[in-house]
């Protein structure tokens, strides 16, 4: 393959991510337990063997005196999030730290490779060109559970022939889910392979009292934070368009904050918000449609307003429509399936919907009927993600403008910023994140744990300061009703209203309506003063200044 690097990618490949003190030698590190409190008896009725387990961190102490060779393989599960290539280096790095015999094989495109038994071995020299890279391609990524007996049998099987002493998932709350699940499974077998968990994803909903983010959540709203900065540039340049930018991140609102924090838009939208006040599409419609015809008021017939992914799912009216149809899409999948077009499958569809949900379909853009009920992932769902939010509102606001007589002037523009924010370069903060994440799976899998997610804490102290951790995860397990049954997943964390990201955004917003305060944060950087390379989210700051040290 003919590939030139670019003198950014040389650079990339030849940086040493800062290690924080103690991981420094990991030999001298001995554990000492957190304090934890284990949840209820569902959660141990189904996790016997590692319900229970104490939450660790590590201190400079005796270490272990043997260290034999360890043979390990590693996961890429769900989205990508920058960060993921240098937790596989990280690991691997520790791993010959302990003993130069140790192997590391990387299972391919996701859980499914651990099904298959698919993988390539993971050597220096593979290794070396994907240091402080974005991307999952090193081995890929796929969002297939081990979830039937008889993929975890499969799973067993493969770690066995393989004779791993351990499994390192790199995922997001399913992920880890399904961690806590191998680990249940393989003890009680009697299989070797320890499991171990690493945080992953750009939603940063994956957070807890001991997970202070996820990783590649940092590089993902930096990168989204830079654009929107460009955007509120160029509206404030041209003076003529309203842009109306949907942000990835799922169900959770936390890039919308972080990003409202970072460039001071002038309207942002929050799921969490918008499901706590109940407010309807009507609601919000207007909410939208008044700021731009203040703004009109004053000669400002432009702006920039943010949309989080999940708003759709907390709109009262679209989650009933969503409830109505995913049922109805299944029931009827195979005759809908047969049908050889759209119009056909709209018309077949129709008559079954409820009168509310045609009214609120009629009012819709046809696009936008169109992802409703014609796309549907492979279990049948829609695939709400999918659904352009962004052109939804555009179209409703313009219809209520219209309807007043103040559309003349509202020139939309969509954006979706999503897939772009994934895979770049990742930032100091994730580089070194991920590389000291898999120095602690390392860490955790030569301590003999299994079930645990690896973990630093004091993440706002500075690297030197980090704190190398392991967390059971059943600990982090609540039982959640999906698909008719209550099965054990990792809770995860919506915005909290009352969390101080939150009350500082709702506090600053109040003049960024009328007022352009817009901020431009630029584009990540890598080299250069430390305080702008090594800046770290807002929302890590804001979290910690609540909750300072755990430790
Ligand atoms: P993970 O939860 O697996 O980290 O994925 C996050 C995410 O990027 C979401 O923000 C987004 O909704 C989803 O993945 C998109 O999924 P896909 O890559 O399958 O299109």
């Amino acid at each position: 393959m003919d590939h030139t690097l670019s003198p950014l990618e040389k650079a990339q490949l030849a940086f040493k991510p800062p290690l924080p003190l103690l991981l420094e030698k990991l030999s001298d590190l001995e554990q000492v337990p957190l304090d934890f409190s284990s949840q209820g008896d569902e959660i141990k009725s189904l996790f016997p063997k590692t319900f229970g387990q104490r939450g660790v961190h590590f201190i400079k102490g005796e270490g272990l005196k043997k260290q034999p060779p360890l043979k390990v393989g590693v996961i890429l599960s769900g989205g990508q999030a920058a960060g993921g290539h240098n937790v596989i280096i990280g690991l691997f790095d520790a791993l010959k730290a302990f003993n130069e015999h140790s192997t590391l094989i990387g299972f391919l495109n996701g859980p499914q490779g651990v099904i298959e038994n698919q993988y390539k071995e993971l050597t220096e020299d593979v290794l070396a060109r994907f240091r402080n890279t974005g991307g999952f391609d090193l081995i890929g990524s796929g969002r297939t559970k081990i979830a039937t007996e008889k993929q975890l049998t499969a799973s067993l099987e493969t770690c066995r022939q393989h004779d791993l002493n351990a499994l390192v998932i790199i995922g997001g709350d399913d992920s880890n889910t399904n961690a806590a699940i191998l680990a249940e499974v393989f003890l009680g077998k009697e299989c070797k392979t320890q499991v171990i968990g690493v945080p992953k994803t750009i939603d940063g909903d994956l957070k807890n009292q001991y997970i202070e983010s996820s990783f590649g959540f940092d590089t993902a709203c930096k990168i989204y934070s830079e654009m929107i900065g460009n955007i509120c540039r160029d509206a404030l340049s041209a003076k003529k368009y309203t842009h109306f930018i949907k942000l990835m991140g799922r169900s959770a609102s936390h890039i919308a904050i972080e990003c409202a924090l970072q460039t001071h838009p002038n309207l942002t939208i929050i799921g969490e918000e918008i499901s706590f006040h109940n407010t309807t599409l009507l609601e919000l419609t207007l909410e939208i449609a008044n700021l731009i015809e203040e703004r009109a008021k004053i000669d400002k017939h432009y702006g920039v307003i943010l949309i989080p992914e999940g708003l759709i799912e907390f709109i009262p009216e679209m989650k009933k429509l969503i409830e109505e149809l995913n049922p109805l899409l299944a029931l009827h999948a195979s005759k809908i399936d047969a049908l050889p077009s759209g119009e056909k499958r709209k018309a077949l569809l129709w008559p079954l919907l409820s009168q509310n949900a045609q009214e609120l379909l009629n009012i819709f853009p046809e696009t936008i009927i169109n992802q409703l009920l014609l796309d549907r992932d492979p279990h049948g769902n829609i695939q709400v993600s999918h659904i352009e939010t962004e052109k939804l509102l555009i179209a409703t606001v313009r219809a209520e403008l219209t309807r007043r007589g103040k559309a003349e002037r509202f020139s939309p523009v969509a954006h979706f910023f999503g897939y772009e924010g994934r895979c770049g370069f990742p930032s100091f903060f994730d580089a070194t994140y991920c590389n000291a994440l898999g120095r602690t799976a390392a860490l955790l899998i030569n301590h003999g744990l299994t079930g645990y997610l690896s973990c630093l804490q004091n993440l706002q102290r500075g690297v030197d300061h980090w704190v190398p951790c392991g967390v059971p995860i059943t600990d982090l397990l609540v039982l959640e009703e999906r698909k008719g049954k209550r099965v054990p997943v990792i809770e995860k964390a919506f915005v909290d209203l009352k969390g101080m990201p939150f009350g500082r955004f709702a506090e600053l917003r109040k003049s960024w309506g009328l007022e352009d305060n817009y901020r431009y944060p630029g584009p990540i950087q890598f080299f250069g003063p430390k305080e702008i390379v090594q800046a770290t989210t807002l929302t890590l700051s804001l979290e910690h200044e609540k909750a300072p040290t755990t430790i």
